[in-house]
């Protein structure tokens, strides 16, 4: 069995490198994909998440547990997009929202979507409605996924919403999510759907290609 509470140790303290190799090892060892992602990678960030809202951990010690995640989170990358080759089953466009920086749970679930099969266009962070509208109309995505970590910018998904549906933009649909996201309130903004994490989200984004 790995070690999984020194992986989220490794992680806390930014040891990229170290991450790296245990994510390899667990896999080596036989563990699936999803229990090391889980129980390695996002209970580690879990952590600094606690520590970082409780002013024990600063903006430059999260940065580096990121990086460490990223690099843990590299190694899983060809198996969890793998399968994803035909790239029929649908047309993905992610980013992160105005304002907003974080990126580790977006790239998560583009992977994912990739892995089952769908198109992803990954437009990255701090996107303006401008940008999401100008990669839509070069993408043609059947999905539009928008990521928000923070409660100052959850609402700019608003903005987007209503801008393509001001246009007459219908048939692109919209899945949400992050942290402060909820069904509440992706019923409130009008967007088609929530996922609380990247294996919902995926089953959301099939069921809205339907
Ligand atoms: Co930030 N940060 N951060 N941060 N950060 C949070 C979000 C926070 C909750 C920490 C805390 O206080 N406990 C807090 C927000 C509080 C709030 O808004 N109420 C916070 C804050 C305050 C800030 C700053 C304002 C701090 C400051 O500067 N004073 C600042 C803002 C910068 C900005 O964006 N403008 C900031 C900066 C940063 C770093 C840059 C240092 C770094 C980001 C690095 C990066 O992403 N490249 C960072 C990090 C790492 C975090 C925490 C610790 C971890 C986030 C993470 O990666 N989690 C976070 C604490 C937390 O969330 N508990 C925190 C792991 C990831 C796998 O989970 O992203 O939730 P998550 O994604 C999940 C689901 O949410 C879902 O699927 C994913 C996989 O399961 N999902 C989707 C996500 N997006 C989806 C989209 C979908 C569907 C599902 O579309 C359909």
């Amino acid at each position: 069995m790995p070690d999984y509470a020194l992986m989220n140790q490794c992680l806390y303290e930014g040891k990229a490198k170290d991450v790296e190799q245990m994510t390899k090892d667990a896999l080596a060892a036989g563990r699936s994909v999803k229990e090391v992602l889980e129980e390695g990678l996002i209970a580690g960030m879990s952590v600094v998440g606690e520590d970082f809202k409780h002013n024990i951990l600063y903006v430059p010690e999260v940065l580096i547990a990121a990086r460490a995640m990223k690099a843990g989170m590299a190694v899983l990358k060809p198996l969890l997009t793998a399968g994803g080759q035909s790239s029929s089953t649908g047309r993905l466009l992610m980013g992160t929202v105005r304002g907003d920086l974080h990126d580790i749970g977006k790239n998560l679930v583009c992977m994912m979507a990739e892995g089952a099969g769908f198109q992803v266009k990954d437009i990255g962070v701090d996107q303006s409605i401008e940008k999401f509208m100008a990669a839509a109309d070069e993408f043609k995505p059947d999905v539009i996924g928008m990521s928000a970590l923070l409660t100052t910018t959850m609402t700019y998904m608003k903005v987007v919403v209503d801008g393509f549906r001001a246009q007459g933009r219908d048939q692109v649909k919209f899945a949400i999510g992050g942290a402060p996201i909820s069904q509440m309130f992706a019923d409130e903004i009008g967007a088609d759907g929530y996922g609380a994490d990247a294996s919902s989200a995926v089953d959301l984004f099939l069921y809205l290609v339907g």
